[in-house]
């Protein structure tokens, strides 16, 4: 009776200090646009979903050549897939050449497409 209560105290308490953020919530990739900026490099995993927020009051868009998104007003969000080879992508934006981002791809990062590629091979 009282060894089993102490196995369940035991057990419960094991696995609350080994993921302290949770495994299936991986933060979000985002993009936000704001004041003709598009923040600093964001670094994402091959593959990942990109969440694109555009906040400023004139219009942006995210274009490059590996990954675009539409033409976004004040408020508006797009995604796009990153891709799937890993590097370092500028992007820019259609409307202001003079606006630039960068968005890195590296095999890993994120953390939550790694599940069927392994320990990586570098
Ligand atoms: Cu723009």
């Amino acid at each position: 009776m009282a060894l089993s209560a102490v196995a369940v105290a035991a057990c419960s308490s094991g696995s609350g200090d080994k993921a302290p953020s949770g495994g299936s919530s991986a933060p979000a990739a985002v993009i936000t646009i704001k004041d003709f900026g598009y923040g600093t490099p964001l670094t994402v995993a091959p593959g990942t979903t990109v969440t694109v927020k555009q906040e400023d009051s004139v219009e942006h868009d995210v274009f490059s050549n590996a990954f675009k998104t539409t033409l976004l007003g004040q408020g508006g969000t797009a995604t796009f897939t990153a891709p799937s080879q890993p590097g370092t992508y500028e992007y820019t934006c259609s409307v202001h050449p003079r606006m630039h981002g960068q968005l890195i791809v590296q095999a890993g990062a994120g953390g939550s497409s790694t599940s069927d590629s392994g320990l990586g091979g570098y």
